[in-house]
């Protein structure tokens, strides 16, 4: 009976992953459909992915509009960020869940409705653990790591820096006052995914942000390249 109750759960989670895979396929058809880049934003609680897409909204405001979906377990404060900022948002309340899943995204989209072309940034909830597990059907999963967090994270929560197309190492004007190498870290980040690109930034001061906008527009263009724009 045990081993049969446990082949049921085992069961069960690889169906809900299944299912979820071929929602995020449809996701990505979609978006492909319309030239569109969805980036999918992870990382712990706090370390700054909202701070950083204000940042981002504001700056960009003139070359390039952001559409974004909010996953938070609860409350719309970061949507509300968002809306503020200037960029048309989606709030996503998970209640229990851990993460964003595909059939979120895609109720998310389809109340967003981007334009063709556009640039949708998705914050997943804050988590090392799950959400590095659902595909969502996002051209690019983005990682962060702040510099409060310890330079060991990326190899203790492999999975999530594994996924990452970029990771981005935020708050470096805090290094002066925490025990963060940021050379052991990007030795960890490619210890777990060699030869991922790194950047280092401060969503507070502004310094490193002109790389990230370089890679969103490289990101963009070839979006459009490969769709024979
Ligand atoms: N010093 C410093 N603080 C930062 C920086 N970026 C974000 N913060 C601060 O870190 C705290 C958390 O930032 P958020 O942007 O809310 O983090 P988040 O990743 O969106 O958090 P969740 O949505 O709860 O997972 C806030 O107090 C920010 O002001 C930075 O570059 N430097
Ligand atoms: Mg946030």
């Amino acid at each position: 009976v045990g081993r049969q109750a446990h082949r049921t759960v085992v069961d069960l989670e690889a169906s809900i992953l299944a299912k979820n895979d071929e929602r995020a396929a449809r996701n990505r058809a979609w978006l492909a459909g319309r030239e569109t880049l969805a980036i999918n934003l992870m990382s712990a609680p706090g370390a700054g992915k909202t701070t950083l897409l204000e940042r981002t909204i504001h700056d960009l405001a003139k070359e390039q509009q952001l559409f974004v979906i909010e996953g938070d377990q609860a409350t719309a404060n970061d949507g509300e960020r968002i809306r503020d900022a200037g960029a048309p948002v989606v709030q996503v309340n998970t209640g229990t869940g851990c993460h964003l899943d595909a059939e979120m995204v895609a109720r998310g989209l389809n109340e967003l409705k981007p334009p063709a072309r556009s640039l949708v940034i998705i914050e997943n909830v804050g988590n090392l653990v799950c959400p590095a597990l659902f595909d969502l059907g996002e051209t690019a999963k983005v990682a962060i790591l702040s510099v409060t967090e310890g330079d060991d994270k990326p190899i203790k929560y492999p999975h999530m820096f594994r996924a990452a197309a970029l990771i981005l190492i935020n708050k470096i004007d805090l290094l002066p006052h925490v025990d963060f190498s940021v050379e052991k870290a990007v030795g960890r980040a490619r210890e777990v995914n060699p030869g991922v690109e790194v950047m280092t930034l401060s969503a507070r001061t502004g310094e490193g942000l002109a790389a990230w906008y370089g890679w969103l527009a490289a990101r963009r263009a070839a979006t459009g390249a490969t769709m024979g724009l």
